[in-house]
């Protein structure tokens, strides 16, 4: 077997990258080791930046969103019982993020890869990406209980956090940042209404809390846990009383049957270089923020487009320069989303210790609350900073 980019990992990223390329008449096999009803279940991210948007778009895969995408100009921020809405559209000329489901932006471009006759090579086992150091890379892998290669000019490393292509750079021509939260979240999808028709992140002192949607009528919400945090331990009411709790005076939060419950470590990661001679790596795979500033998706979105347009230069002039740029072009917009997503998580979490730091945490998120410059600041990059 013979394509032109292997790309492992069928994630946002992956799919993305093989539809963009498929329009530009380049040939791409996604092989991915879980199943397609996996992959279109997993609950995740929920908020897409105009760019994403606007590259779902161009993709041909917007269809479905433009219906049942929920358009937000602002969001509240609570603090201990008040609470104050971020004007995103009045804070940045008129710029607006979209609420729709990762599952829901996956499952779009399965479909729309399947109906154009791509190739995704479900339930694929033990990928191993080969002679990516030469000039003829490869991914040897079993499929239906045989061994198979596919040669091909590129591999794209679209295979999360812990994928094979990263783990697959030679030793000592990787440095990796990393920094490890003391908290993790607890999340709930819930057949209830949101309590309010925008996001609403809490800071309180029992710890933070964040009331998402999926639509008008399913909410998605976050508490603050333990990273070890023990599932079994959170009866569905349990979690409803620790929202309302952390929700305060401020709202009432709406129960209805759980439909998934789930636990996420908080972690930033930053792999350099993402590229490793002709394996370049894309989302997850190459960095990780923690949820608190909804960048992960549009982080992937944004590798994808710089990734996509130099494959897209290469096989129309046989240049070579954006490629090289690559690695360099898409880390200076991921620090940047490090950066703050850094910033809104250690603004918005309790460590619990009540010490100076703390202090200085609640002393600066009074600030931005009051302060039009702050505001703006967190505004701009919350919206999504530009290419
Ligand atoms: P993915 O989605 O992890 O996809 C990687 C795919 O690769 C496959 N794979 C392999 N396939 C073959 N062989 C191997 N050896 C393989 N190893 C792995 C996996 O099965 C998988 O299908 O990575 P990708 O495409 O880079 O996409 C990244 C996003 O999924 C992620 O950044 C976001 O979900 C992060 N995130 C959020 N991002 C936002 O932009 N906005 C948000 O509001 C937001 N909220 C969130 C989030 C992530 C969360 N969790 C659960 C981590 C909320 C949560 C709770
Ligand atoms: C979500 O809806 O899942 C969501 C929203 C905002 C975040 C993180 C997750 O910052």
């Amino acid at each position: 077997m013979r394509t032109q980019v292997a790309i492992v990992g069928s994630g946002p990223a992956g799919l993305l990258l093989s539809q963009i390329l498929h329009q530009h008449g380049i040939e791409t096999v996604i092989l991915e080791q879980r199943n397609r009803a996996y992959i279109e279940g997993r609950v995740r991210a929920g908020v897409l930046e105009q760019g994403t948007v606007d590259l779902l778009n161009e993709a041909g895969v917007g269809a479905r969103m433009a219906k049942q995408g929920l358009r937000h100009e602002g969001f509240d921020i609570a603090l201990n019982g008040r609470r104050k809405r971020v004007d995103l559209a009045g804070l940045t000329d008129g710029k607006t993020v979209t609420v729709y489901g990762q599952t829901e932006v996956t499952k779009d471009l399965i479909n729309a890869r399947l109906d154009a006759g791509g190739m995704v090579l479900f339930e694929a086992e033990d990928v191993a990406p080969r002679g990516f150091n030469g000039d003829e890379p490869s991914l040897s892998f079993v499929h239906d209980g045989r061994r198979r290669e596919l040669g091909c000019d590129f591999i794209a490393g679209c295979d999360g956090f812990h994928g094979i292509c990263r783990a697959s750079f030679p030793k000592g021509s990787i440095r990796t940042f990393e920094r490890v939260y003391p908290f993790a979240w607890l999340g709930v999808l819930v057949d209830a209404p949101p309590p309010s028709e925008e996001l609403i992140y809490c800071r309180d002192t029992r710890g933070f809390a964040l009331f998402s949607m999926r639509s008008s009528t399913v909410s998605r919400s976050y508490l603050q846990c333990t990273p070890d945090e023990d599932l079994r331990e959170w009866s569905d009411d349990r979690v409803f009383e620790e929202l309302q709790r952390r929700l305060g005076k401020t709202g009432t939060v709406n129960e209805g049957k759980v439909l998934e419950k789930s636990v996420t470590p908080m972690r930033s990661f930053v792999a350099e270089p993402l590229r490793s001679g002709r394996l370049f790596l894309a989302g997850d795979a190459g960095h990780i923020v923690p949820p608190t500033g909804a960048k992960g998706l549009n982080l992937a979105a944004s590798d994808v487009r710089y990734l996509a347009t130099a494959l897209i230069a290469y096989y129309q002039s046989g240049n070579e320069s954006l490629l090289e740029a690559y690695s360099a072009t898409a880390l200076e917009r991921v620090w940047k989303a490090q950066r703050f997503s850094a910033w809104m998580t250690t603004l918005l979490h309790n460590t619990g210790r009540d010490g100076f730091e703390d202090r200085i945490r609640l002393a600066e998120l009074e600030y931005v609350l009051q302060s039009e410059a702050a505001l703006t600041s967190l505004a701009e990059s919350y919206v999504g900073l530009p290419f």
